[in-house]
């Protein structure tokens, strides 16, 4: 797709839009590289297994604000769709999960609009993960801005289980089989129990 002619007129207030996300996607990413090795300097271990970042594909956006009934400008992507900004967060415990959460509450360069907790409240899928749907600042040469991110949180066993569930609705472009659904169910399930009983053992480790 021809991404200039696509857009048109419009197309320099979209580039400049993107480039917003891709510097609060800078910023979220520089910022807790900070705070990884605050938390690693000075207890020795942090709550951040490690992060991910990526920016929207055009095409995804594009279905998005479709599916949404908005028109196609920026101001309605702006307003209306949060994660074209994604920042992923991968821990090794539950615990860790809302550790970060409570940091986050705490930081004033970070306005967390809503919080989606599929850990407490899974998806029919079995998807678990914590989803923060917030505004980060970002300084410019001459001016203060605040751009739409999602920030999504879980363990390494959540990690893994939406990852492979990911995999098998591209492979079966969305029409997954009932058959392996209920296997997906099932393994949300022991990844859930995995998390619960590396808990335990972390708590025993905590104790000595
Ligand atoms: P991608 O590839 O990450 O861009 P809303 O914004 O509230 O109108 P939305 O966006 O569906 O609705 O919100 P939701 O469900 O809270 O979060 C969507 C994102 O969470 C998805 O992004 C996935 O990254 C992840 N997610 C949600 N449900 C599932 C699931 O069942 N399995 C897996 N593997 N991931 C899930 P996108 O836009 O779908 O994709």
């Amino acid at each position: 797709m021809d991404i200039e002619e696509f857009f048109g007129e419009q197309f320099h207030q979209w580039r400049e839009r993107f480039r917003y996300y891709e510097m609060a996607i800078t910023e979220l990413e520089s910022d807790l590289g900070i705070i990884d090795l605050d938390w690693q300097t000075r207890l020795g271990y942090s709550p951040i297994e490690h992060v991910k970042t990526r920016m929207k594909t055009l095409p995804s956006i594009i279905r998005k604000m479709n599916q949404k009934g908005l028109p196609l400008e920026v101001e309605a992507l702006w307003d209306n769709i949060s994660d074209v900004a994604g920042v992923r967060i991968v821990t090794s415990f539950r615990d860790d999960i809302y550790a970060i959460l409570d940091h986050l509450k705490k930081r004033d360069d970070l306005e967390i609009d809503e919080i989606k907790d599929y850990i407490q409240h899974p998806k029919p899928s079995g998807y678990r993960s914590l989803h923060l749907i917030v505004r980060t600042k970002v300084y410019l040469a001459e001016r203060v801005i605040w751009v739409p991110a999602e920030i999504q949180i879980r363990t390494l066993a959540m990690d893994f289980w939406a990852a492979t569930e990911h995999k098998l609705h591209y492979k079966y472009q969305h029409v997954v089989p009932e058959a392996s659904k209920l296997e997906l169910i099932e393994a949300a399930k022991m990844a859930d129990a995995l998390d619960t009983q590396m808990g335990r053992i972390r708590e025993q480790i905590l104790k000595k």
